[in-house]
């Protein structure tokens, strides 16, 4: 197994996972790629280099983070392969440095929006959440977080442990009591795995219950997302896959063998829409979701002239 495929099954195994962090790993497992490769011939490096980006690519659906750290990574122009190496590992170094500042930078302008003595309530794993926590807390903030279990894969339990480590007051729920215990909640902070061109968000499955259980008790709901979370591809009418995940996740073998007939459906992700989100903390500042189309155009710019010369070209070769 070779550095490449062993990330690529991390990631598709979820020991890799979260939006951000799968985005870093990516870009990380290219510039190993790059480094590895043993040719002198650029047309054979650029296609080991594409095979490596769609290896990646196919891992995981729902999180445009992905996608948008690889065609960074991949954004190269060279005559032979050692110019080819030294772009890629630099736009592999800068994508990964630049999204860990993005995380940062998110806890400064997120924090601003907790008010000492505030109870926060979020679901799944965020770092970008975690950081805007860590980041009050440390201001003196007393905060208390509500974490969901979120179930199958329990990714609540991480976000206690990071939670308790940080020594932050912490809740843990099930899932079931998110509307049950809004009443006590002020402000509720999540991640995102893609933000659409109309500021939908889209997220670990059960993010839109929690955001419908807060637009009904008037809680504030806000989404932390850096701005490679944002999908360009939507600009052209293309949707975000969902990702269904193996019904092993819902239900153990024994009952699913009990009941041979049953069907299960198990998405990781559901789409909160735009008019329930109150503010989206880049790391370029706090936006409204109405601003998605201008953090597609302004800061992916490059990507989306990409994206439409392909759908031309896509075109072209169908005439
Ligand atoms: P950060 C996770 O997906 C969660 O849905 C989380 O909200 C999102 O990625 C963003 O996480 P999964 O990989 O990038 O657990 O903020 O399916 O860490």
């Amino acid at each position: 197994m070779t550095a490449l495929t062993e990330t690529a099954d991390k990631i598709k195994s979820m020991e890799i996972r979260g939006a951000g962090k799968i985005a870093r790993a990516a870009a990380g497992a290219l510039k190993e790629e790059a480094l590895s490769i043993r040719t002198n011939d650029i047309k054979e490096f650029n296609k080991r280099m594409d095979e490596a980006y769609n290896l990646l690519y196919s891992t995981r659906p729902t999180a445009v983070s992905l996608p948008n750290a690889l065609r960074a990574v991949m954004r190269y122009n060279a005559g032979t392969v050692a110019e080819a190496r030294q772009a890629i590992v630099s736009n592999a170094d800068a994508f990964i440095a630049g999204s860990e500042n993005a995380v940062k930078r998110i806890g400064e302008i997120g924090a601003h929006r907790i008010k000492d003595g505030d109870t926060i309530m979020t679901h799944c794993n965020s770092s970008a959440a975690f950081s805007i926590f860590e980041t009050a807390f440390k201001q003196g903030k007393k905060i208390n977080v509500i974490a969901t279990e979120t179930r199958p894969r329990q990714q609540g339990y991480v976000t206690v442990d990071f939670l308790q480590k940080a020594g932050i007051p912490t809740t843990l729920i099930l899932d079931s009591a998110v509307r049950y215990t809004m009443k006590k909640v002020d402000l509720v902070i999540v991640g995102a795995d893609a933000i659409t061109v109309n500021g939908s968000l889209v997220n670990k499955v059960g993010t839109s219950q929690v955001a419908l259980a807060a637009n009904e008790a008037r809680v504030g709901f806000i989404c932390a997302a850096e701005t490679y979370k944002f999908s360009p591809r939507t600009l052209f009418g293309e949707m975000v896959e969902i990702e269904e995940r193996d019904p092993a996740e819902v239900l153990c073998n024994e009952l699913r063998m009990k009941w041979p007939n049953l069907r299960i459906s198990n998405p990781a992700f559901d789409i909160t829409p735009h008019k329930f989100i109150d503010m989206i903390i880049t790391e370029i500042g706090a936006i409204s979701p109405e601003m998605a189309y201008w953090v597609i155009k302004d800061k992916l710019g490059w990507e989306l002239e990409e994206t439409a010369e392909a759908n031309v070209k896509g075109c072209d070769d169908e005439n």
